[in-house]
C-alpha cells in the first residue's frame, strides 16, 4: 500500500536519522536523566535542529510517546488532512521534556502496551493515515464503510466454497435477497461488537 501511494505521488515518505544534525565527534544523540534512575534521555539539540531544518508552515509535529493522546480513527482522519506530517521517533527510556513543550503539536500513543521504540508506533500510524489520502486505496468506498468509522464492528465475512469441512456459509448470504442480508449484517454487526468490543455500544451496553 506505501509503495503504491507513494509511486502514484498521493505521498512522499522520508525518513531522517538523527545522528545528521549532531555536531560531536560520536554522534551521540542520548544522556543520562538529571536527577537520576535508569536508562538514557534523548537530547535536545539534534531534535530541534532536525525538526527547524524540517518544518514549514504547514507543517504539524507528532511525537510517538507511550504518554501521548490514543491514536484512533478519528485522529487518523484529522491527520490526513494535513499537508505534512512530522513523526518523531524516540528510542531509550524518554525524551527531554522542552521537546514536548516547546517543539511538539502532539504527543501521540497507539495504545495502551509498551513497545521498545517510536519508529514501530510510527509505522502503525503512518499506515492508518496514507490509507485514507484520496486514491490510495482505489476503492473509494471502502475507507468510509471501515470498522470505527461507524461504532460498530463489521460483520463476518465468508467466500466460496459454501460448505468447508461440513461448516455452511449461513443460507441468508446466498439468497440474493439484499434487504435480508443487510438486515443480517447489522445483526451480526451488533452481536460482535457487544462480544468483543462492548466498550463501542456506550451506555446502553445492549
Ligand atoms: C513510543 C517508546 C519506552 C518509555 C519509553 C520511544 N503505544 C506505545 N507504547 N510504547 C510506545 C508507544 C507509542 N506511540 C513508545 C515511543 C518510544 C515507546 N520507547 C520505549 C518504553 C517505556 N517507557 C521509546
Amino acid at each position: 500500500m506505501m509503495k503504491r501511494a507513494q509511486d502514484s505521488g498521493a505521498v512522499a515518505l522520508h525518513i531522517h536519522d538523527l545522528r545528521t544534525w549532531t555536531e560531536d565527534k560520536h554522534h551521540v544523540v542520548d544522556d543520562t536523566p538529571f536527577g537520576g534512575g535508569p536508562g538514557m534521555v534523548m537530547k535536545p539539540e539534534p531534535i530541534f535542529a532536525a525538526v527547524e531544518s524540517l518544518r514549514d508552515d504547514k507543517s504539524r509535529v507528532l511525537l510517538m510517546t507511550p504518554q501521548g493522546r490514543k491514536f484512533d480513527q478519528q485522529l487518523a482522519l484529522e491527520l490526513c488532512a494535513v499537508d505534512h506530517l512530522i513523526v518523531i521517533c524516540g528510542h531509550y527510556e524518554g525524551i527531554d521534556h522542552r521537546v514536548v513543550e516547546h517543539l511538539v503539536d502532539t504527543e501521540v500513543s497507539i495504545g495502551d502496551y509498551v513497545l521498545t521504540n517510536g519508529a514501530i508506533a510510527a509505522v502503525v500510524l503512518v499506515d492508518a493515515v496514507v490509507r485514507l489520502l484520496p486514491g490510495v486505496l482505489g476503492h473509494e468506498q471502502s475507507a468510509a464503510d471501515d470498522s470505527f468509522t461507524g461504532s460498530l464492528l463489521e460483520a463476518p465475512q465468508y467466500t466460496r466454497p459454501a460448505a468447508f469441512r461440513s461448516w455452511k456459509v449461513p443460507d441468508v448470504l446466498l439468497s440474493g435477497n439484499h434487504a435480508e442480508i443487510a438486515a443480517w449484517r447489522k445483526k451480526e454487526a451488533i452481536r460482535r461488537t457487544r462480544q468483543n468490543r462492548p466498550d463501542l455500544l456506550g451506555d446502553q451496553e445492549l
